[in-house]
């Protein structure tokens, strides 16, 4: 039975990443995914995710973005790959909403640079944007993309080039671990090792039963447009990301357009699904949403139809991650449940994980994804 210091389940966005972080620091690792490389069947796929800083969902974020914003050009210049475009980003809605006064507090807290703009500054600037009378925005010129695809790439790439064996279609069946080490049956075979790294992505609830944390997964379609009139309005140099909410508090977001086609979605409300049973057809009644919702305040974004894909969200009942030694084993260190905002944070995830895994503790600060939040493993014989 092959041994190694490390496992890793689960190569997706954050998989990859620690599996990198930790082969770098000398450590034999396995990773073992359960698809190809790179497939399009969880969360980390679509071509684009927003990155920011002045973070609507909590300021304890920022410390850690302004880290992965160090972090993807270096895994870019260590990787050969192009992954960050920084485009500038806008955060719009009614002063009160979330998204406006959660990323101004963000900003002002941690002395972030930004602008304020109101309804008319930002049709100015952004004549793509149609807002009403009462929005405002953030605007932050250290938002962008980044390519999820070429992340995962990265890292599997700087996995195997620091060591890394990496397999691919075999499912991980379960785990044990005990003072000794870790245990992991698979469909093609049984591995032991020193600890484990758990980044189950949507198969979360299943992967980690037994913290009895309450995951639910959410069914979300991405949606691509051939925007009206001229694309070259949405490019990347003069058309920044942005996150939209009304005043019900839903939100779309979307980005400046890759290759003539921007890409718009809902940012929560989707349907509850699981991983494995997850309808991936997308309903015409769905498209007639977003292309009504979209279009009421960008009325250039929905001019054709292109396609969509689903993906899925990972939720805590906060919406903040867990990222921590296992209650129960120490040599077993779990990230998961980063609920639909968690792509950005991928480098220094991974350089959490790494800290976590090779040194028993990391500096960053993490305290907000306990999982003792619920009770994790309270209960549990
Ligand atoms: O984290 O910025 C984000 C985001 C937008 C939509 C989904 N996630």
């Amino acid at each position: 039975m092959a041994s190694f210091d490390t496992i890793v389940i689960g190569l997706g966005g954050m998989g990859s990443a620690a599996a990198y972080r930790i082969a770098a620091r000398g450590q034999r690792v396995l990773g073992i995914e359960q698809f190809t490389p790179v497939h399009t069947l969880g969360s980390s796929h679509g071509g684009s995710r927003i990155t920011r800083q002045a973070y609507f969902e909590d300021p304890a974020y920022v410390p850690l973005l302004l880290r992965a914003h160090e972090l993807w050009p270096e895994l870019e210049a260590d990787s050969g790959l192009s992954i960050f475009t920084k485009t500038g980003g806008v955060m719009v809605g009614p002063p009160e909403s979330r998204t406006f006064s959660g990323s101004h507090a963000s900003a002002e807290k941690w002395g972030l640079a930004h602008e304020i703009l109101d309804a008319e500054d930002l049709r100015r600037r952004f004549p793509s944007m149609a807002p009403s009378e009462e929005d405002v925005a953030l605007y932050e010129a250290e938002a962008g993309f980044v390519v999820p695809e070429a992340s995962v790439s990265a890292h599997l790439r700087l996995a195997e080039r620091a060591g890394a064996e990496l397999r691919f279609e075999e499912k991980v069946l379960g785990w044990t671990a005990d003072g000794s080490g870790v245990r992991v049956r698979t469909s093609l075979g049984e591995y032991t090792a020193g600890r484990l790294v758990v980044c189950p992505g949507a198969w979360a609830p299943a992967t980690l039963a037994d913290l009895g944390i309450p995951f639910t997964i959410e069914r979300q379609v991405q949606y691509w447009f051939a925007p009206r009139g001229d694309v070259g309005n949405f490019a990347a140099e003069r058309h920044p990301v942005y996150i939209w909410e009304n005043a019900r508090g839903r939100q779309f977001y979307g980005f400046p357009a890759t290759e003539g086609e921007v890409k718009v979605a809902f940012f929560r409300g989707g349907k509850p699904c699981t991983a494995d049973t997850i309808d991936r057809t997308v309903a015409e009644h769905e498209i007639a949403d977003i292309t009504a919702f979209v279009g009421a305040r960008m009325p250039a974004v929905p001019g054709t139809y292109l396609r969509s894909a689903t993906c899925m969200y990972t939720n805590t009942p906060d919406e903040h991650f867990v990222i921590a030694p296992h209650p129960e084993h120490s040599n077993v260190v779990i990230a998961a449940g980063f609920s639909g905002h968690g792509f950005k944070f991928v480098p220094v995830v991974g350089e959490i994980l790494a800290d976590l895994t090779v040194d028993g503790h990391t500096a960053h600060p993490i305290s907000l994804f306990d999982p003792a939040r619920f009770g994790a493993c309270q209960g549990v014989a």
